[in-house]
């Protein structure tokens, strides 16, 4: 059972986060379910170095989904090293964590109704090679270890990343006009 203190915290935060009338709030705990779920995306070194940020962000932003994070940043092998952990015995982790650590990503948090999943449905397969035209890997990269955009694979890994790479002050809940014409 939660405490009434820990209970109000909870209250307000959910409160802030859903409410679209507050223009800018700025929190990280958000219960992030429904029309507030939230994945972590970044253009990784060669999508930048290859002009591909506009294009990656525009489609996120026509299909409808809501940009409350984006930074442009060089990351560490520190934190790419906890950000790829799951993968820490394959064989391509170093190179991975080099590459990732070659040159400035973007580092985005994006919120919509199952976003975690239609992120990845539109970022195609790992392996360019097996994603469909029309996915971004399907459109604009050929091998595995260049496959231009991270996206987070479930829920649970959106919540570890985004808390990761952003503070809690990085993300903002804004009123998006059109979401009357996106969502019922
Ligand atoms: P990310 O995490 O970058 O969105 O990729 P995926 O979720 O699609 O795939 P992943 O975690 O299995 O791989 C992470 C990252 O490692 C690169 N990679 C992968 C590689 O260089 N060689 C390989 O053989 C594999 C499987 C590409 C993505």
């Amino acid at each position: 059972m939660l405490s009434p203190g820990r209970a109000l915290a909870q209250l307000v935060s959910r409160t802030l986060d859903c409410d679209p009338s507050l223009q800018l709030v700025h929190l990280n705990k958000a219960p992030c379910t429904g029309v507030n779920e939230r994945t972590f995306l970044a253009i990784k070194p060669d999508g930048v170095q290859r002009h591909l940020i506009g294009e990656i962000i525009r489609r996120f932003e026509k299909k409808g989904f809501k940009l409350v994070g984006m930074k442009l940043m060089q990351a560490s092998e520190d934190l790419l090293k906890e950000h790829y952990i799951a993968l820490y015995d394959r064989p391509f982790y170093s190179h991975l964590v080099k590459y990732m650590s070659s040159g400035p990503v973007i580092a985005m948090v994006w919120q919509g109704l199952d976003v975690v999943k239609t992120a990845r449905a539109m970022i195609g397969e790992t392996n360019p090679a097996d994603s469909r035209p029309g996915t971004i890997r399907g459109d604009f990269c050929i091998e595995v270890s260049k496959n231009v955009i991270h996206g987070s694979d479930s829920i649970e890994s959106a919540q570890r990343e985004i808390s990761l790479w952003f503070h809690a002050d990085e993300l903002m809940c804004w009123a998006d006009s059109t979401e009357h014409w996106i969502y019922e």
